[in-house]
């Protein structure tokens, strides 16, 4: 039976790779950070009981910032896959915590490829890191693929690029298998509730049911190659079945503005919506209504406003990735499209607003989280 480690597994792929793994036959280990709170939400489903014979699920408690632990960890489980997901994995918190985001980003990956290097696992173990489209941030060509020339425009983007060359040193001075996968933007119901697709979607919904006023956007002319989360971990597993480690760009090919996701998800709410205005005084107003979906809401009402608080100091307008490499190498292409995505998020973020607004209407209200 093949182990895998992951790291990030309470995360959005984390999950669905963990998931994707178990079906496969793996024993799956992953590692999950002291909380003071529960935080294995996303992963709760497929928790197995270690009491019980033949667990194939197990967390361990570690952190990226930790190489004594990360040691310990590898040389217990003696992984033959290690994904390495973990990281402060938001664009805009990095430009606040930018050493935080360079220890776990940067250095974590240092730390990973270190333990197997001197645990002498260099030969069994294969490595994946989670590297990411926002390394073309200022981009050089359009479309971008695996030869683009990189131009890292936030402290995380500049920590991954460091992830992603010291995974390529790794591969070239030790002959490890050792690859990077260049994912660009991919989203999903687990999507972390202050990425963009997944405010838009929980925002309106919550919108729609009375729970919120208004979705306050930063800019929404960003473009962006968005897929489905549950296609791009498939790959990062494809990555590591190769005979030679290399390096793949996965993206759908086709990008969309953040206003054009705003009105798809509005329209699936039954919501149509005319946006208003230039730069900061952009609104979004509601001009029909549709459904039974959005009892909160009349023709009229301005449900998106922008608030430059979310503009950031350096923005990454563009990005459109050109996955021909991983279609003619591995044969793979993307199932699910953006706009099915969009419908599958609003669907589940709208179940979720009903449940809150039913028991805020018989009096048992639970504060709904609108910081983002
Ligand atoms: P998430 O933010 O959903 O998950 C990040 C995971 O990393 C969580 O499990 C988090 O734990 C964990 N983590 C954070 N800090 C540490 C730390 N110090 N030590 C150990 N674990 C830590 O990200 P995604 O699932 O969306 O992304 C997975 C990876 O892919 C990330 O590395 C991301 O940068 C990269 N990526 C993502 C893309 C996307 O569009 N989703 C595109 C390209 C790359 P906790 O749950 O406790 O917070
Ligand atoms: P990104 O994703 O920065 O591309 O990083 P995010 O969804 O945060 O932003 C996408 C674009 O939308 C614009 N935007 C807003 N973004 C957020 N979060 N909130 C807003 O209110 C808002 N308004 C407009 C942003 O400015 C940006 O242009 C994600 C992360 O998953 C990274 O870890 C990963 O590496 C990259 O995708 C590929």
């Amino acid at each position: 039976m093949k182990k895998a480690l992951i790291t990030g597994i309470t995360g959005q792929d984390g999950s669905y790779l963990a998931e994707f793994l178990l079906e496969k036959g793996y024993e799956v280990h992953g590692i999950k950070r002291r909380a003071s709170s529960f935080n294995t939400q996303r992963v709760d489903h497929i928790y197995q009981d270690p009491h019980i014979e033949n667990a194939r699920f197990k967390l361990h408690y570690g952190d990226l910032t930790d190489s004594s632990n990360l040691t310990r960890i590898i040389s217990e489980v003696q992984p033959d896959e290690v994904y390495n997901l973990g990281a402060q994995s938001h664009v805009a918190v990095s430009f606040e915590s930018p050493e935080y985001t360079a220890d776990v980003d940067a250095m974590g990956t240092l730390r990973l490829l270190e333990a197997i290097r001197f645990l002498g696992l260099e030969k069994k173990t294969r490595f994946y890191q989670a590297s990411t489209s926002e390394l073309y941030g200022l981009v050089q060509e359009i479309p971008q693929r695996e030869t683009t020339p990189f131009y890292p425009r936030s402290p995380y983007a500049v920590a991954k690029l460091y992830a992603y060359w010291i995974t390529v040193n790794y591969r070239e001075a030790y002959g490890m298998y050792a690859c990077n996968g260049i994912l660009f933007n991919h989203e999903s119901p687990r999507r972390g509730e202050t990425f963009v697709t997944r405010k838009i979607t929980r925002g309106l919904a919550n919108i729609a049911q009375g729970l919120e006023s208004c979705l306050y956007m930063g800019n929404m002319d960003a473009l962006r190659d968005w897929g489905h989360a549950k296609d791009y971990v498939k790959m990062q597993w494809l990555m590591l079945q190769q005979e030679q480690a290399e390096d793949f760009v996965i993206a759908t090919g086709v990008q969309y503005s953040v206003r054009q996701f705003i009105e798809w998800s509005a329209a699936e709410l039954g919501i149509s919506l005319r946006f208003e205005g230039h730069g900061t005084d952009e609104v979004g107003i509601v001009t029909a209504i549709q459904g039974n979906n959005t009892p909160a809401l009349k023709e009229g009402d301005v449900i998106v406003r922008v608030d430059p608080r979310y503009f950031r100091p350096a923005e990454v307008e563009t990005l459109l990735g050109d996955p021909t490499k991983a279609r003619e190498r591995l044969g793979w292409v993307p199932e699910i499209t953006v706009q099915e995505m969009c419908r599958e998020m609003v669907a589940t973020d709208l179940q979720e607003a009903k449940r809150h607004a039913l028991l805020k209407k018989h009096g048992f209200a639970i504060p709904v989280s609108t910081e983002n």
